[in-house]
């Protein structure tokens, strides 16, 4: 059976020898067309004219379009305020203005150097910091969370700290830029090959913008080489590019982005800039907290009301707030428009406890291990800020167990000793935890579909609206079907994403892609189990002589006694089996189906930010990680020498897979804290747009011990065989590293002063900090 087991991904050596196909793998068509995006030179204006006459005297230059050929000209994940083309208002810099189609796609940037625009500039908004100063308040949640009496909680803390504590965006750096290939079929229809983690939002927009009904698109997603959330809404506008370029020529038209481009135009995470007032006790107790979070939504609203929500709900951490009240605004600014990024606004909230909560400790000269310890969750204190119940907790197991295995306390005595004796080089250890909500906070998208197949040769094919972006997905769904029919996974083909096949279904997101296509791909199997578990009980009590002996299957209740093992369907009592490809053909040749479509909604959940009640969340997926790190003293270079990271991911349906998920999401979560940094001239130009300016983790960054385990919970009832969601939670474990670099440099504070620490802490970042405290 293989649920639970270490399948290996069903692309793993298709990706290794390179044969695994991406879009721009898929063969030009001879009459295939070229699409080239041409953006604003400026971040903030009105365009007044658009000059094409030098584009379009180049030879292979065949068309340029622009929001006049649009039907629907207005587009947004959530609110529709973000033109597909821009009409008047700049909102940043490479907004598309226009689009041009090619038969070259060589020619592709020389050409795009030949567009120039009469724009009216004006002054443009480009940090926080200027966008709280001038309100230029783009969204602001209903309402806070609140929890117990603040007011009540500072009076009786025997000390408070105020501060801010801002965290930087990020680029998602995807290894395949956004992609998009439409095909023109007959009647107008397109079929349109999307590098999207979300195709009937791709189909909507594409149908919408081309004037189309929505049964004459269809979005086609075979797998991404990387989403992390920057493929969820902003996927769907390069479609529309290709498709317009596609039905306007009637010939196939491509539109691939250049990594530079992608990183210039597309949205990244949310900065976020955040206020707090915490009060404590002297045991390091926390009594009140209030904080004010605030993210630069950049030009449009994208999702960002949603990501903000979501920080909101994490700005917990794992720590029970007993007085509480946590607020949330988006900012518009003039940068790129920022959207979903592994975590959703997650990180952003969490971190801003966790800097807190190492910030109690360095005050108190406490061990900050010990201060989280008191503060999580724990005992009857299982109320979230927003009312929810923490069931099946943890916390503190997950805590009590990595203290040991990772041996914090004698590490600890060690750094202490080390930093007290050296100079040149500083240690710093810390541990931070994750509690992750699993389910989408916008109810309705908590539901999905499968289809599953049988054939006659006894093989398997299953389809869902999950997309495959290397997190494992596919391999989990074939586990899922194969485990029910008792066959092995290669028997099992999971389909091309198609929204032919799965209609109406949400994005892989969340992390609860497998949640949600597994269940439903669990309850179209067991559709099509049960009527042939029926048809084998009866031809094993001889009552199915030949094939046209008609018959009743009648309400079929999976029995007990029949079971799906090893490609056989066995009768324990009578001993009788025959193979399942052997009963697929019984159960053909007497008319009984062989296909299941399945509708799948998650239990429960639902909450409303304007009421702020409801389950907001299924459950919740936790974990810990303690990191160790050193710091050149010169330098400010910062390495990871260790880490130590436990989850609780229920059951897991694949323990290789998760391991591989949780190790990436922790360096990709220790990238952000740390090197990734993204720097714009003071006109919003962004100038590390290429990966020789923008450093993300490599194999040498990786803790030099790191060791990732997995606890034993055995008394999670929720999800699809009882596991949890991996997909993002630890992300923030990451945030480790980052802590512990701040206890790193706390044994330098000389001047007995407060951290200023921001993130990323990158080296530079590291030695201003180190000298501020020195006092240099
Ligand atoms: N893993 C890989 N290799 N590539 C990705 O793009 N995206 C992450 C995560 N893991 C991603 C990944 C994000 S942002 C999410 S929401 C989940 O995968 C989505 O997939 P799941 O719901 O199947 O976990
Ligand atoms: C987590 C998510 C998403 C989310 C909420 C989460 C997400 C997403 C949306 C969303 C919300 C409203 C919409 C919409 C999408 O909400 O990915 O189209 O109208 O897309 O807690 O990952
Ligand atoms: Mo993931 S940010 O929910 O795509």
């Amino acid at each position: 059976m293989s649920i639970g087991k270490n399948i290996k991904h069903d692309s793993s050596l298709a990706h290794v020898t390179g044969e695994s196909i991406f879009i721009d793998d898929r063969e030009a068509l001879a009459s295939e067309v070229f699409v080239g995006v041409v953006g604003s030179p400026v971040a903030c204006g009105t365009l007044k004219k658009i000059y094409s006459q030098k584009a379009l005297e180049y030879p292979t230059c065949l068309a340029v379009y622009t929001a006049k050929d649009l039907v629907v000209k207005k587009w947004g994940a959530i609110v529709h305020d973000q033109p597909l083309l821009v009409e008047e208002e700049i909102g940043y810099i490479g907004e598309p203005i226009c689009i041009f189609a090619c038969s070259n796609r060589y020619d592709l940037e020389e050409i795009k150097k030949l567009f120039t625009f009469d724009i009216l500039a004006k002054e443009g908004v480009f940090t926080l910091e200027e966008a709280l100063k001038k309100n230029n308040l783009l969204y602001a949640a209903p309402k806070p969370f609140v929890q117990g009496d603040i007011k009540k909680g500072f009076e009786e803390s025997e000390y408070i700290l105020e501060g801010s504590f801002y965290s930087g965006g990020q680029e998602h750096f995807y290894m395949e830029s956004q992609a998009s290939v439409a095909y023109p079929m007959e009647n107008g229809q397109i079929e349109v090959h999307s590098s999207s983690q979300h195709p009937s939002e791709t189909q909507r927009l594409v149908a919408e913008a081309l004037g189309l009904s929505f049964q004459q698109v269809v979005c086609i997603v075979k797998r991404l080489g990387g989403g992390f959330g920057g493929k969820e809404s902003q996927a769907a506008p390069i479609a529309v590019y290709a498709a317009l370029v596609a039905s306007k020529f009637n010939r196939a038209a491509r539109l691939i982005l250049t990594k530079d481009e992608d990183m210039k135009i597309t949205g990244k995470r949310h900065p976020f800039y955040s206020e707090y007032k915490v009060g404590f006790s002297n045991e390091g107790l926390i009594n009140a907290l209030k904080v004010k979070l605030n993210a630069d939504a950049g030009a449009y609203l994208d999702l960002s009301s949603s990501i903000l929500e979501r920080a909101m709900f994490h700005a917990d951490g794992a720590y029970y707030l007993q007085n509480v009240h946590i607020e949330g605004r988006a900012f518009k600014t003039n940068n790129a428009s920022n959207t979903a990024y592994r975590g959703f606004g997650g990180p952003q909230g969490n971190m801003v406890v966790e800097s807190i909560l190492e910030d109690i400790a360095l005050f108190l000269k406490k061990d900050s291990f010990d201060i989280r310890r008191l503060n999580i969750y724990q005992n009857k204190n299982t109320k979230t800020p927003y009312g929810q119940d923490l069931e099946n907790n943890m916390l503190p197991a997950l805590f009590d167990k990595v203290l040991i295995s990772s041996d914090y306390k004698k590490r600890l005595t060690q750094i202490e000793h080390w930093n007290n004796k050296k100079y040149g080089s500083l240690k710093g250890i810390s541990i931070t935890a994750v509690k992750f909500g699993i389910a989408f906070t916008a109810r309705f998208l908590n539901q999905g579909s499968a289809l599953v197949n049988l054939h006659l040769d006894g093989s398997l094919q299953v389809s869902t609206g999950a997309i495959e972006m290397g997190q494992g997905i596919n391999t989990k769904l074939g586990q899922i079907v194969a485990h029910c029919f008792g066959v092995s996974c290669d028997v099992v083909q999971v389909m091309t994403t198609s929204t032919e096949k799965n209609h109406n279904t949400s994005p892989t997101a969340a992390s609860s892609g497998s949640d949600i296509n597994g269940a439903a791909a669990l309850q179209a199997s067991n559709q099509i189990k049960a009527r042939l578990t029926k048809l084998a009980q009866l031809i094993f009590k001889n009552e199915i002589s030949d094939d046209l002996n008609e018959f009743e299957l009648g309400d079929s209740n999976l029995s007990g006694d029949i079971v799906f093992v090893d490609g056989q369907v066995k009768e324990i009592s009578s001993g009788k089996k025959l193979s399942l490809k052997e009963l697929i053909q019984m159960a053909y040749f007497n008319r009984v189906s062989l296909g299941g479509y399945s509708f799948y909604k998650t239990p429960e959940v639902g909450f409303s930010k304007e009421t702020v009640e409801g389950k907001a969340f299924n459950y919740y997926t936790q974990g810990v990680a303690v990191s160790e790190v050193i710091v050149d003293e010169y330098t400010g270079e910062v390495k990871v020498t260790g880490t130590d990271i436990l989850m609780d991911l229920g059951r897991p349906l694949n323990p290789g897979i998760d391991k591989g998920q949780t190790t990436g999401a922790f360096i990709q979560g220790m990238g952000w804290v740390t090197t990734e940094k993204l720097v714009y001239d003071n006109k919003g130009n962004l100038l590390t747009h290429s990966p020789t300016t923008y450093k993300i983790p490599n194999i040498q960054d990786t803790p030099r011990t790191f060791n990732v385990d997995f606890i034993c919970n055995e008394d999670n009832q929720c999800n699809v065989h009882r596991s949890k969601a991996v997909g993002e939670p630890p992300f923030l474990l990451g945030i480790s590293v980052w802590t512990a670099i701040k206890h790193a440099l706390s044994f330098r504070n000389i001047k007995n002063i407060n951290s200023e620490l921001t993130s990323p802490a990158t080296n530079e970042t590291v030695l201003v900090e180190l000298m501020r405290l020195k006092g240099v």
